[in-house]
């Protein structure tokens, strides 16, 4: 199957068919605590192993569609270039949901620190279904909407709620299983703290690292039934109610995931000095007794995870961080 393929069958027969002058929807971004890395099939983007994440609620894309003359795309209110990889990758997805689609206006505002790694791809695709489905009047459920927003990219399924959620990696050929859904319970008093230490470009996208890590990791055998199992403890210490368990358990799922990365041929790691030092600190102010941890992206800067009534040390040692509150918003 092709991504052709994979948004058909998930669209079920509807075609797009803009019934509404517009469509609007905005999607936030979402940190994986329980990382997604390696497809079992590459254009479906379809995981090897569970994922599960926690939503940073008021960050995140808004993307508005209208029927138009010619295909044509604005982000952060900058028009796109067609040559630009952003528009092609953009109009050949819409191209795949209808082939016989009417040329779209497209207009994207990502209120992301992007610079800070965090994926504006999962958020953006959650938005385009979105605002894709009020244009068309499709009427999705909270499953096809994650379903087909897996398909422009595989982290965007999760940016379909608040709190934490869970992308069931699913068995089926065709995908419809592979979606994520909400976890009813909330954690307050779990913070997140964002710490944009580089802007510099990532060395190899998340797509082509999992392509390397799957064909050439010698570690990576071990990582689905890792990742699958962490995912169950992750789940475990959220209806406990145990964020020092839950903090825990995230860093090692990132350190697992990146120790499969830098296994690979050639080695990929994301790591910047930087990093390193704030993982050294990190692990010093652990020895010191405060409940403080990160996870890491495809890319080189962190994210801190600590308990909200830490939050006034957490901004005495890193005071360019960025704190969010994830159950504490509007
Ligand atoms: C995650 N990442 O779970 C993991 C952790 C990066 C490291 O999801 O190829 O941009 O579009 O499915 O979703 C980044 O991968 O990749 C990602 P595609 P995506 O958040």
């Amino acid at each position: 199957m092709n991504k052709a393929d994979f948004l058909q069958t998930a669209l079920a027969g509807r075609r797009l068919t803009p019934m509404n002058s517009t469509g609007e929807q905005f999607a936030p971004v979402n940190i994986a605590l329980g990382k997604y890395w390696g497809k079992r099939h590459f254009s479906g983007n379809l995981p090897t192993n569970d994922s599960l994440s926690i939503t940073l609620p008021e960050h995140g894309s808004s993307t508005s569609i209208t029927v138009s003359d010619c295909d044509q795309v604005q982000l952060n209110s900058n028009a796109v270039a067609a040559s630009d990889k952003f528009h092609q990758r953009l109009f050949s997805f819409l191209d795949a949901i209808d082939c016989q689609r009417p040329k779209l206006r497209v207009s994207t505002q990502n209120n992301i620190a992007t610079a800070a790694g965090l994926a504006s791809s999962a958020s953006g695709f959650a938005a385009l279904i979105g605002a894709l489905d009020q244009l068309c009047n499709w009427q999705l459920s909270q499953r096809e909407w994650s379903i087909l927003a897996r398909i422009g990219s595989g982290s965007a399924c999760r940016s379909i709620a608040n709190g934490f959620v869970r992308w069931h990696r699913g068995e089926r050929a065709d995908g419809l299983d592979s979606f994520a859904q909400p976890i009813n319970t909330p954690l307050p008093g779990l913070a997140v703290g964002l710490l944009t230490l580089t802007t510099a470009e990532k060395a190899i996208g998340s797509t082509q690292g999992m392509q390397q890590t799957l064909d050439t990791c010698p570690l990576f055998k071990a990582w689905p039934e890792f990742a699958n199992q962490s995912v169950e403890r992750l789940a475990l210490s959220i209806a406990q109610q145990n964020i020092s368990a839950l903090l825990a358990e995230a860093e090692h799922n990132a350190m697992t995931m990146h120790a499969t990365m830098i296994a690979t041929q050639p080695s990929i790691l994301y790591w910047q000095p930087e990093s390193v030092a704030v993982i050294q600190k990190v692990r010093a102010l652990r020895a010191q007794g405060l409940q403080l941890y990160l996870t890491m992206d495809a890319g080189p800067n962190v994210k801190l995870l600590f308990h909200q009534q830490d939050s006034q040390d957490v901004l005495a040692y890193f005071p360019t961080a960025e704190v969010i509150l994830p159950f504490e918003h509007s």
